[in-house]
């Protein structure tokens, strides 16, 4: 069954969960659909995509799908990991992508949301960055991310406390570029989307791509790069990410010993 459903009218692709049941979690199968749509809504005449859930949805995505985090000794977050590949083929889609969030986010999810390129939500829309939560030594390339939206302080209390940033939080902290009325979330992103469809592609589509290279322009040397994924490896290998995803997965609050 499908577990999202896609849609192309006036140059305008969506791609909506439909994955109620697992919270509309990122898996494996959930993210190949996903690309599997971009890919066909790029044959299409798509000149904008906006992501979304169903109407009404207190989640939009509870992120990784934490059965899928592998065990300890594995890099959870590894540069073919189902979701890193989405988040890369949003980011570098050679068109503006709309996330219009209604309900919560949350980590992986959050992560997703602001590969989008404009974030639009309403006031039910919350962001909480988890892998304090669960163990999980967040991806380079994801850090630099939130960094370059946030900024640095607004991005560690967001990953060090791992608590629900309010709609209001995130507008100040610049991750939403809209808070809209529920009832407007719909008209007003189709409205943004169509005036987008009506401009050149090609100066958008290089603008994307130039901000793209711009904002990861940050040069590591070999060393530098390879002492941050040891350090990175101390954190998958460790006690404490085998507990945080056994937790997860009995339903408790994580004990963290630090080992
Ligand atoms: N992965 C796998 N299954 C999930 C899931 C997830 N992220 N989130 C929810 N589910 C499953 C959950 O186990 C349950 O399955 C069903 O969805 C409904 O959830 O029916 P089952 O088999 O028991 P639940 O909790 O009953 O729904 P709810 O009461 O409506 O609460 C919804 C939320 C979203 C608040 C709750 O499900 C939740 O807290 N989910 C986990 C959110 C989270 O911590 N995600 C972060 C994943 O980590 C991540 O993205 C990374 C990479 N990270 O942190 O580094
Ligand atoms: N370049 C050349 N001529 C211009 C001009 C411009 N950017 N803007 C106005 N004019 C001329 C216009 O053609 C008209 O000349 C006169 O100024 C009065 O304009 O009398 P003529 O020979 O017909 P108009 O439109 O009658 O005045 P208005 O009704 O008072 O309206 C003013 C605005 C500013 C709203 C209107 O002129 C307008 O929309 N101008 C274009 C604004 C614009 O799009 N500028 C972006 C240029 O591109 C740019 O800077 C870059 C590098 N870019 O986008 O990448």
């Amino acid at each position: 069954m499908a577990v999202i459903s896609t849609q192309l009218q006036d140059n305008i692709g969506t791609i909506t969960f439909n994955d109620p049941d697992h919270r509309n979690a990122l898996s494996g199968v959930l993210i190949d659909e996903m690309l599997q749509s971009i890919g066909a809504l790029q044959k299409g005449k798509m000149r904008v995509l906006v992501i979304r859930a169903p109407k009404g949805s207190k989640v939009w995505s509870a992120g990784h799908d934490v059965h899928e985090l592998p065990m300890p000794g594995r890099d959870p977050l590894a540069y073919n990991d189902p979701l890193v590949t989405v988040l890369r083929s949003i980011q570098s889609l050679p068109i503006p992508v709309i996330a219009m969030i209604e309900g919560s986010v949350w980590g992986g999810a959050c992560d997703l949301a602001l590969s989008c390129d404009i974030l639009i939500g309403c006031h039910s829309s919350t962001f909480c960055m988890t892998p304090a939560k669960i163990g999980v030594p967040y991806n380079v390339s994801g850090i630099l991310h939130f960094m370059n939206i946030m900024g640095v302080n607004f991005a560690k209390e967001m990953f060090f406390t791992a608590e629900p940033l309010s709609a209001e939080e995130a507008v100040r902290a610049g991750l939403l570029n809209h808070l809209v009325e529920s009832e407007q979330l719909e008209d007003f992103t189709y409205a943004m989307a169509g005036k987008i469809t009506k401009n050149s592609p090609l100066s958008i589509g290089v603008i994307k791509e130039q901000i793209r290279l711009l904002a990861s322009a940050h040069p590591l040397s070999p060393l530098t790069f390879e002492r941050v994924q040891g350090l990175r490896r101390t954190v998958y290998d460790s006690k404490d990410y085998a507990e945080g995803i056994k937790a997860f997965l009995e339903k408790r609050t994580p004990v963290f010993s630090g080992e």
